[in-house]
């Protein structure tokens, strides 16, 4: 257990699993048969170097990710462990994600990067550390809405 005090008012929730691809077309297509709502349209997160798309499935969503780099961390996942689950992502609600993030940091979570960056959606992310947790890539993402 962490010893370090919560912040008041913050509420997280699982917003969707992100999986790693080689080929996002046809992932897409496999998956989005097994699920009545259409895939969303393609889009490109630079900052990342992914390109994904959501599929709806009832609850958190299934996030696809191409990588668009082979020296990306999506890229290097898909070429040590292949395909499959590469994060959860959570959305962090009643605070901001940038108190957030300084909450963690002051508290000695290992956090990835200086603050968040862009994300999809138009939100705002940061990630935690496998190393700090548990061996799981952990995202915390909000968007402006
Ligand atoms: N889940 C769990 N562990 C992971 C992991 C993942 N997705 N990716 C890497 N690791 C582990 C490796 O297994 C390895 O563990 P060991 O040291 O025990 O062998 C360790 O992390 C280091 O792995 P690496 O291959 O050497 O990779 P790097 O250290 O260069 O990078 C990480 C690892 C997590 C820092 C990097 O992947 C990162 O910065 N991730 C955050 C950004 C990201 O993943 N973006 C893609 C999603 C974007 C989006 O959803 O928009």
């Amino acid at each position: 257990m962490n010893d370090f005090p919560p912040l008041p008012g913050v509420r997280i929730e699982l917003d969707h699993i992100g999986i790693a691809t080689p080929d996002l077309e046809n992932s897409v297509q496999q998956l989005s048969g097994l699920f009545p709502s259409p895939p969303t349209p393609p889009e490109e997160v630079s900052d990342q170097h992914v390109r994904l798309q959501f599929i709806d499935v009832g609850g958190p969503r299934l996030e696809l990710l191409q990588p668009t780099q082979e020296e990306s961390a999506v890229g290097k996942y898909l070429s040590k462990k292949g395909p499959g689950i590469h994060h959860l992502s959570f959305r962090v609600e009643g605070a901001s994600i940038d108190t957030w993030f300084n909450h963690l940091q002051e508290n000695g979570v290992k956090l990835i990067g200086d603050g968040p960056t862009q994300g999809s959606e138009g939100g705002r992310i940061f990630f935690v550390h496998p190393k700090s947790a548990g061996g799981l890539l952990i995202e915390f993402q909000q968007s402006d809405d």
